[in-house]
């Protein structure tokens, strides 16, 4: 039973802080998991806690590359399976495109299991990344173990929630990288084809909801991605949040003012 009132005024932040203490006590996320769910709360908070609008343009070129993509993988952590398991499932049917369990800590065939069990209570057909056998080339740490029928031959990863050198391998494996990370200057939302910087939670169903709009556009899809700059996003996004920034600053007056 939560504590939490429905008319807190951080309600739905508090409801998912929840959910990962919740995982936390099962092992399905990792001890680190809720500090790396605080960093991006911290980000959100600063980028006002919806999409940017220059994000939802990102969204939609998101779409198209996992649409024009021929054999995409969806990379799932702990914290992306205690957040969205439903919606992710959900993204999995649409496109279509398999999950893959892809953790950083405490790497065992039983925490890979947990998570892909809770991903199939959640819909999800086919999860791979249990016991892995293939491995991304000059990567050290466990999210070197890849999937045989999964990340190995994929040539498109969406990858959730993770700062480190994954993206990076992956990109120099020959693939294309669509991130989602609230944090723009993470090695991940930096290296990324592109980086959705939206909270997962909003991310997943809009994009969603964008590649249903697309199936059946593939002339929009096309321009979509010919128009794709990854840099050029990142861009917009740090200059969306350093014009927030000024603008709340301006809203608390002029040093010494009466405003
Ligand atoms: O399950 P494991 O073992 O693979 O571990 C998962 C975590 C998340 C603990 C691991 O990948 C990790 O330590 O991640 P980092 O390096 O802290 O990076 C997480 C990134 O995701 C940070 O840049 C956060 O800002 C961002 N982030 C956190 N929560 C959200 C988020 N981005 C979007 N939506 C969120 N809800």
């Amino acid at each position: 039973v939560s504590d939490i009132p429905d008319d807190h005024p951080r309600a739905a932040s508090l409801r998912l802080r929840e959910r990962i203490e919740r995982h936390r006590e099962t092992g399905l996320v990792a001890p680190a998991g809720p500090i790396a769910h605080g960093r991006g709360e911290a980000f959100d908070y600063l980028l006002g806690e919806a999409t940017p609008p220059c994000v939802e343009e990102d969204i939609r070129a998101a779409a198209a590359l996992l649409l024009e993509a021929e054999r995409p993988v969806i990379s799932v952590n702990g914290n992306a399976a205690a957040l969205v398991p439903a919606e992710l499932a959900e993204l999995g049917r649409a496109v279509p495109a398999p999950l893959e369990v892809n953790v950083f800590y405490g790497r065992t065939s039983d925490r890979e299991r947990l998570i892909a069990d809770h991903l199939k209570a959640h819909g999800a057909k086919t999860v791979l990344g249990v016991e892995p056998t293939a491995k991304v080339p000059r990567l050290t740490s466990a999210r070197g173990w890849v999937d045989r029928e999964g990340i190995a031959r994929a040539d498109l990863v969406l990858v959730l929630l993770e700062d480190g050198d994954r993206t990076r391998a992956l990109l120099d494996w020959g693939k294309r990288v669509i991130s989602v990370d609230l944090n723009p200057l993470s090695r991940t939302a930096r290296d990324a084809t592109l980086n959705l910087c939206d909270n997962i939670v909003r991310a997943v169903p809009k994009l969603t909801e964008a590649v249903r709009a697309l199936q059946g556009d593939p002339l929009a899809r096309r321009a979509l991605i010919a128009g794709l700059d990854g840099r050029a996003s990142t861009r917009r996004v740090l200059e969306f949040l350093a014009q927030r920034l000024l603008a709340l600053a301006a809203d608390l007056g002029a040093p010494g003012g009466d405003a």
